[in-house]
């Protein structure tokens, strides 16, 4: 099936099509970054797009994000990263207020291929769990928001972090699409990340 194909059946909230194309592109060969890129982020952007001209609405976005996420299933295992291993626990979530987690489940994805012992906190993370998963061992701690209201949410963690005598323990990671490098300097963080494979790269350099 074509990446086109794939393309239109996440947008469509077409799960099944979706998988079956995905495993299709596999078997045709297709790189699963290619097929990711191309159909599966490509669909989300336009979702976006068009929920925010007003044609599309929650129900939508929520079933093609579903849809997204089935064919994100079948990539996983070619997304792992198998040439470097690189020991680290990595503590990760989406900031409370904030249920988006498609971007912070690729993250995690990549970070496992790559090695990493991944703790996912899921979304809806108060400031109180990120400092426990610190306090549980974390070396990094990884905050995703995809919402400018939730974004706050990053400061009061590191706020957390430090009220709780362990901000030094960490290295603190964010991204997600509001998201900036100066965002993340203002707020005390370690590093920002603009994707997945960079934020694998980012917290390899931080724990070196
Ligand atoms: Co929402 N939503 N949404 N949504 N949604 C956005 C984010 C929005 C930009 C759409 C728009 O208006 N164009 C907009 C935010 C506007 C703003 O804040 N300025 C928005 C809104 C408004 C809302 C609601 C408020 C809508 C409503 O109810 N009226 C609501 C909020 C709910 C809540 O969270 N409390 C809402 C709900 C939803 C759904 C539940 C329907 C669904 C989420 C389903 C899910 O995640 N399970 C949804 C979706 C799907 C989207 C869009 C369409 C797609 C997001 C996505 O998955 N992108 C999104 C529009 C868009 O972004 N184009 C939108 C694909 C994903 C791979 O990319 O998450 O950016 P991303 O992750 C990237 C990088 O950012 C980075 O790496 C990832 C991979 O490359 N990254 C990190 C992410 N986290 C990282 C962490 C790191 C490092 C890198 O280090 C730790």
């Amino acid at each position: 099936m074509k990446l086109e194909e794939i393309y239109q059946n996440v947008i469509d909230g077409q799960a099944p099509a979706v998988e079956a194309g995905v495993k299709a592109a596999l078997d045709a060969g297709e790189r699963a970054d290619v097929i990711l890129h191309q159909s599966l982020i490509a669909a989300m952007d336009e979702v976006g797009k068009r929920f925010e001209a007003g044609d599309f609405f929650v129900p939508e976005m929520l079933i093609a994000a579903r849809a997204m996420q089935a064919g994100l299933a079948l990539l996983k295992p070619h997304l792992a990263e198998t040439d470097v291993k690189s020991a680290g626990k990595v503590a990760i979530g989406t900031v409370k207020g904030d249920l988006h987690d498609i971007g912070k489940n690729l993250v995690a994805m990549m970070l496992e291929g790559a090695g990493f012992e991944v703790v996912d906190l899921g979304v809806d993370v108060a400031p109180e769990a990120f400092v426990q998963a610190a306090m549980n061992g974390a070396q990094v701690i990884g905050m995703s928001a995809l919402l400018t209201t939730t974004m706050s949410n990053m400061q009061r963690t590191i706020d957390a972090l430090a009220s709780a005598g362990v901000r030094s323990q960490v290295k603190v990671v964010i991204g997600g699409a509001p998201v900036t490098d100066d965002y993340a300097k203002r707020i005390g963080a370690d590093a920002f990340a603009a994707d997945a494979s960079s934020a694998t790269r980012v917290i390899r350099q931080l724990l070196n």
